[in-house]
């Protein structure tokens, strides 16, 4: 079990994720997707209804690219709760789909905000003498190192050495691409503002099958307004948000080809990156409310 009265660290992540995968080794997968840069086990969790079922359609998470926005993968490590502790009453969520969830994408960072910076962002791969770390949402490739990223090292939205320079990028990645034509919703966990963001980032354009994610998008942000009253904002990123370019959002419509990808900007609580405590866990189950109405509509829609 895990408690959401704090923010758990990376070896308490991977221990529940290790215990799940013992207690329910019939519904419940934990594999590497790669390492690090300081050698962190990147895991990921495949939860299925356990029907032996190959070649699913599949819903992706991930969480953390970012190391600060520590209420991200808090709410990651909730949905993987209740996908599979509270199996009985989601069962219907994991009927014609699997889920996928990389709670924690950027270990490294989110360790050493912990231990050193709180307000870390970046990886922590060197990159000068004086400077370390990527914005891993500026690294992909895609209109790579165009708009909002910096080509400064120091600076913390430092696009990279060059597009996938980090292995946490890489291994997004290859995630990504290894589930092409399955996965039909792609969801990155940030903080904070209450923002259900597609895309594009890159230009205020919007892609050609706008209208049905906004409308997915929408059915998530109610059911967070009706559970709880909290407001989010929904559109593509450069709208509402602003423009940057090189994120895995992009990506994942552009490249990787998912169909329905969002970022989900969750409340701040009051306190930028640092949301109590005790609020921890309402705004996960928050979160869950949200993910859970718009992977209804996935589902039954693609
Ligand atoms: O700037 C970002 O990377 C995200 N906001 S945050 O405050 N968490 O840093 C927004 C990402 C939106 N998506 C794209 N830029 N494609
Ligand atoms: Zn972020």
């Amino acid at each position: 079990s895990i408690s959401f009265n704090v923010y758990q660290r990376y070896d308490a992540i991977t221990a529940y994720l290790e215990e799940l995968s013992k207690t329910y080794s019939s519904r419940v997968k934990v594999t590497s997707i790669g390492d690090s840069y300081e050698k962190r086990q990147l895991h990921a969790i495949t939860i299925t209804n356990g029907d032996g079922v190959a070649n699913k359609n599949v819903i992706l998470m991930d969480a953390g690219i970012h190391a600060r926005e520590w209420i991200a993968p808090a709410a990651a490590l909730y949905v993987i709760q209740q996908l599979v502790e509270n199996y009985e009453q989601n069962s219907h969520l994991l009927a014609n789909y699997d889920w996928i969830i990389v709670p924690l994408i950027n270990p490294d960072g989110y360790e050493y905000s912990h231990t050193r910076d709180r307000l870390w962002r970046k990886t922590r791969k060197p990159v000068t003498i004086f400077c370390d770390g990527t914005d891993g949402n500026r690294n992909f490739d895609f209109h790579w190192g165009e708009i909002a990223t910096s080509s400064h090292a120091c600076a913390s939205t430092f696009s990279g050495s060059s597009a996938f320079s980090e292995p946490e990028t890489q291994a997004l990645r290859d995630l990504m691409h290894s589930l092409s034509g399955r996965a039909k919703f792609y969801l990155s966990l940030h903080s904070f503002g209450n923002y259900l963001l597609y895309p594009w980032g890159y230009t205020s354009e919007l892609p050609e099958n706008w209208r049905d994610i906004d409308d997915i998008a929408r059915a998530g942000a109610t059911a967070i307004k009706t559970a709880t009253g909290t407001d989010y904002t929904v559109g593509s990123t450069s709208n509402v948000l602003y423009p940057a370019s090189g994120g895995s959002l992009d990506y994942a419509l552009a490249k990787a080809k998912i169909p329905v990808p969002m970022v989900m900007e969750l409340p701040s609580a009051g306190q930028q990156f640092d949301p109590p405590l005790s609020k921890i866990e309402e705004l996960a189950f928050e979160t869950w409310i949200g993910i859970k109405a718009i992977a209804e509509k996935i589902i039954e829609k693609y």
